[in-house]
């Protein structure tokens, strides 16, 4: 499919109506569509190979079997058999909830029915023009002996066995949703800010109310920053939040119906860690925020996906770093962007946030799409600034309330708020790969000006061989040798493939703190001395920059080690002056602790043209740990001394920031006492933080037997738990006891591959352990392409996203590359493989 194949239409929707009695095995969706003709031509419908279709109507009279044609994914009336102007269609079918394992469309998840329709599960549930343009306000009846019955919109009425919904607000068929279930509210009330009363409720499983407080709170949180932060306000009676536990994502933004996987729902001290927590509070929020990104405002089609989820991540990064540490926030989402974005556009799988082509959509809920797409808002903001941005978006809802639109649509709001020509910024929405930055500075000692010339390349991606220069929006400061800050941050915006900045009236030589606050998703090439960069470390006044300045100076440590060097004693030193410092804030001084992983070092490595080994950077990470640990165990115990929490658990920004401090410190720490320490925080552990911190570390130490087994017994009930116990066992063995750990799981009854977090938390957890996953003898990549093959005929969703396990395979040596193309090419020849992962597959291999 092409984006530039898009039509409009040719009829208008006016409304839809539904009438759905629900039933295990036989589920019957009558549906009655008011339409108008726009245009000539036949009327053609989207549906699914499960839809077993009872009867077509117009006005009433069924179609005549010679003007309808049912194929397997169309339904189609001829041009004659329609009338002129307005016409109701109904039609009536049956489906098979019990049946559908891909959880896409109607499908139960533990005895509750629920849908995702995101992006094309509408027509599975029944015909439709199932196109996100395609927008109609919704009447919906449900009939079934379940308790609880809920649609979207606001609640019209009910009686035994039956409830009526009406969502006033036009929409595509992908917000759809509909749960019946036996469920319990945790119920809450908020006052808009023009005074509409809205009822929340969490809707949870018998048992759980006791662990959805947080993610009720997390939604206050979010609709009062909406209406503060964006001036939007919330458009129905009723928010109601589900949580199921069998779900193919992580959330959906279900017009006045948010359908949770319920590890973003549940969260109590003992079963939830600190990034659980702020995660739900993220994803809350988000989901929250589509209501606006994405409900009211949708993308003409899905090409244009990047339009409500780029800027919906945009906005809920802005949220948590509102809501916790703006700093931590920006690293921990650049730490990610790096190791999914950057690791997506150096490969196979590259594409640009607005893809022009695709065969299956549900491949392109991707980091570029994502976070990427977020990234490329904030540069936005950086380059037309805040008063600039928020007339723009103020333009964007106003302008487009209630339409379908297009990447042209947002850019344009802000050209015709700003008066900036966006010509050039366009690139970043339609090319993929990552741009290199390369600079290089010349000083004129006489002069006192700095020079500092940029080049930018940005390498081939499939179907894109040349990339043209773009904007990229460059925050520099500069700090004097003694550490202050001589010029305050600047933004410099580089149009053309090489271009020079000079800085005037400098007293003595600057060092360049470049890329402040990451200002634009790019690498960075720069010649700059370890001294220089020890200084950034100690005293840039950007906490990016000043973070940045320590992890590439581990990079390169790393790098060098994994090449058979020594370590660089310059690091010890400036860990030392780091812990040294007391006033730092434990967030932020935890993330200074963390060394880069292990699959970012391998992408660093390909990135300068070596050829990574996987076990040889496996070696140089553990060395350089426990050198780091051994050089500075004094105060690393003091850093555990200090960092433990007495008060009563809270998620907040403060205690978690504590408590990932101890963590980094226990982490070092463990590298040199053989799990000493890691069983004493187990032993103490008051919360699941500590003892998912202090397990890993036994693991890694080979002294976990008592710990799981406690795990196992105490939560052997508790899936999402039982979901840890599965990912960190592979996750934190060492590479050569990984493949068995993760069969031994594998072999488990309770490894149940229809609940994808159960199959994303063995497989993925197996897929992190970066050594045991890239074995030389290509176990590893046997391993996850046997489990694909298996999950595919089950979830073909699933198996698609977790392919990407397998999109770095062209970084490694012959052997390795070898061993994984036979996986892939394996599973691309099995029988009867889904559309999804043969395009995965296909794009991999290519
Ligand atoms: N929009 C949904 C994702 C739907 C995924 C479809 N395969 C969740 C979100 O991004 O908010
Ligand atoms: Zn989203």
């Amino acid at each position: 499919r092409f984006l530039a194949d898009y039509r409009p239409w040719p009829f208008r929707l006016i409304e839809t109506r539904l009438d759905i009695t629900l039933a295990p095995r036989g589920s019957c969706v009558r549906s009655e569509l008011a339409l108008e003709r726009t245009g000539p031509g036949p009327l053609v419908l989207d549906g699914g190979a499960g839809l077993h279709t009872l009867s077509v109507c117009i006005d009433g009279a069924a179609v005549p079997p010679e003007a309808l044609a049912i194929g397997g994914e169309a339904l189609t009336i001829g041009d004659r058999a329609l009338p002129e102007g307005r016409f109701t269609l109904s039609c009536t079918v049956e489906i098979d909830p019990e049946a559908n394992t891909a959880l896409e469309g109607l499908y139960l998840s533990g005895g509750i029915f629920c849908t995702q329709c995101e992006a094309e599960g509408f027509r599975h549930i029944t015909w439709y023009p199932d196109r996100p343009d395609v927008m109609a306000p919704f009447r919906v009846t449900l009939r079934s002996d379940m308790p609880v019955l809920l649609s979207n919109g606001n609640p019209v009425a009910s009686g035994p066995g039956w409830a009526e919904w009406h969502d006033p607000w036009p929409k595509p068929a992908y917000l759809f949703a509909l749960v019946a279930g036996d469920l319990r509210a945790v119920s809450g009330r908020f006052a808009t800010s023009s005074g509409r009363e809205v009822a929340l409720n969490v809707w949870v499983r018998p048992g759980d109310e006791d662990r959805a407080g947080f993610a009720l709170e997390s939604l206050v949180k979010a609709m009062r920053w909406d209406e503060t932060a964006y001036g939007r306000e919330y458009d129905l009676d009723v928010f109601n939040i589900v949580a199921v536990d069998d779900f193919n994502m992580g959330a959906m933004e279900n017009k006045g119906l948010n359908i949770f996987n319920s590890r973003l729902v549940l969260a109590s001290p003992e079963t939830a860690t600190d990034s659980d927590y702020e995660r739900i509070e993220a994803v809350i929020a988000h989901e929250y925020f589509h209501n606006w990104t994405g409900n009211r405002i949708t993308c003409r089609d899905w090409f244009q996906l990047c339009l409500k989820e780029g800027l919906t991540v945009f906005r809920d990064q802005q949220f948590t770093s509102d809501m916790r540490s703006a700093a931590v926030k920006r690293i921990e989402d650049v730490v990610t962007l790096r190791a999914r974005q950057f690791r997506e556009d150096a490969g196979p799988l590259a594409h640009p946030p607005r893809p022009d082509r695709y065969e299956e959509i549900n491949n392109f809920y991707t980091a570029t799409v994502y976070e990427k797409g977020a990234e490329v808002i904030g540069m936005l903001r950086r380059l037309v600034g805040d008063d600039g941005y928020r007339r723009a978006l103020d333009l964007y809802f106003d302008r487009h309330d209630g339409q379908a639109c297009t990447i042209e649509d947002w850019l344009k709001v802000f050209e015709d708020a700003t008066g900036r020509d966006l010509t050039q910024f366009k690139r970043w929405y339609t090319d993929a790969g990552t741009p290199r930055l390369t600079m290089a500075e010349d000083w004129d000692q006489g002069a006192g000006r700095l020079t500092l010339r940029f080049r930018q390349d940005t390498a081939p991606t499939p179907g894109q061989p040349d990339k043209p220069p773009r904007v990229i929006p460059i925050a520099v400061g500069l700090l004097s040798p003694n550490g202050d800050e001589v010029v305050p941050t600047r933004v410099l915006e580089m149009t053309d493939a090489e271009q020079s900045f000079a800085f005037d009236g400098l007293g003595g030589r600057p060092v360049v703190s470049l890329l402040r606050g990451f200002s634009a998703p790019v690498t960075v090439d720069r010649r700059i001395s370890r001294s220089e960069r020890a200084l950034l470390v100690a005293h840039d006044t950007d906490p990016f920059a000043r973070w940045e300045a320590a992890d590439s100076l581990a990079m390169d440590s790393l790098v060098a080690m994994a090449a058979g060097a020594g370590s660089d004693p310059a690091l010890s030193y400036a860990y030392g002056g780091v812990l040294a410092e007391r006033a730092m804030d434990p967030a932020f001084l935890a993330l200074m602790l963390r060394l880069p992983a292990e699959d970012e070092i391998a992408a660093e490595m390909a990135r300068r043209g070596a050829v990574p080994d996987p076990d040889a950077i496996h070696r140089a990470r553990e060395a350089l740990m426990t050198e780091l640990a051994t050089d500075h165990a004094r105060v690393l115990d003091q850093i555990m001394a200090e960092m433990d929490c007495p008060l009563p658990y809270a998620p907040d920004a403060a205690q978690s920031g504590a408590r990932s401090a101890r963590l980094a410190a226990l982490a070092l720490l463990s590298r040199i006492d053989g799990g000493e320490r890691a069983q004493a925080v187990w032993d103490r552990a008051g919360n699941m933080t500590e003892r998912m911190g202090a397990l890993t570390q036994l693991i890694r130490a080979g002294r976990a037997e008592g710990a799981l087994a406690w795990m196992e017994q105490r939560f052997a009930g508790n899936r999402l738990v039982m979901d840890k116990f599965f990912t960190v066992q592979p996750m934190a063995a060492a590479p050569d006891r990984a493949l068995p750990v993760a069969r031994a799981l594998a072999a488990r009854p309770d490894f149940d591959i229809r609940n994808p977090n159960r199959f994303r938390a063995l497989i993925g957890g197996f897929g992190a352990n970066h050594a045991a996953l890239h074995a030389a003898d290509g176990s590893g990549y046997d391993f996850v392409a046997d489990w694909l093959i298996r999950i595919d005929p089950v979830n073909p969703q699933i198996a698609a996203r977790m392919c990407s396990l397998l999109e770095t395979w062209p970084r490694y040596d012959e052997g390795r590359r070898a061993h994984a193309r036979r996986a892939l090419e394996r599973i691309a020849a099995l029988p009867g493989l889904s559309g999804n992962t043969a395009e995965m597959v296909t794009r991999i291999l290519a």
